[in-house]
């Protein structure tokens, strides 16, 4: 693994451009440059963890509360119906920064997209 910081740390640091939408002295959430639907965003723990099971429980239960908390508003924020809430956890399953994130894909009725379960099928 290389020492270089991610991009997600990058942005955290406020050296690259990103929407932020929430931060607290862990965590920050900004919206996704490729989003899925309108209002997708990204939730990270500020310190850099390639994987899930690498995360402090302080942290994990951090980054859970943030989407916990901004699901809802997002939904609001652009009128979704539903959410898609979901970790690409190591390359194999998709997963292109290696900086923990958790997507939050707004969903509308009749949207056609595909439920979490289908994504590997
Ligand atoms: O998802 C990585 C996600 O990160 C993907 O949806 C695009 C997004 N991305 C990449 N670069 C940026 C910047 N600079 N700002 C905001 N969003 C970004 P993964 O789960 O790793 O496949």
């Amino acid at each position: 693994m290389s020492d270089d910081p991610t991009i997600f740390e990058q942005i955290v640091a406020g050296e690259i451009p990103a929407r932020i939408v929430y931060e607290t002295d862990t965590v920050a959430a900004f919206l996704d440059a490729n989003p899925l639907a309108p209002g997708h965003t990204l939730v990270v723990p500020k310190d850099a963890y390639e994987r899930l099971g690498e995360l402090p429980d302080e942290i994990a239960a951090d980054v859970w509360a943030a989407v916990q908390e901004l699901t809802p508003r997002i939904e609001s924020a652009v009128d979704a119906d539903a959410s898609n809430v979901g970790v690409n956890n190591g390359s194999a399953a998709g997963q292109e920064v290696p900086h923990v994130h958790v997507h939050i894909v707004p969903r509308f009725e009749g949207d056609g997209g595909r439920p979490i379960h289908a994504v590997a099928g």
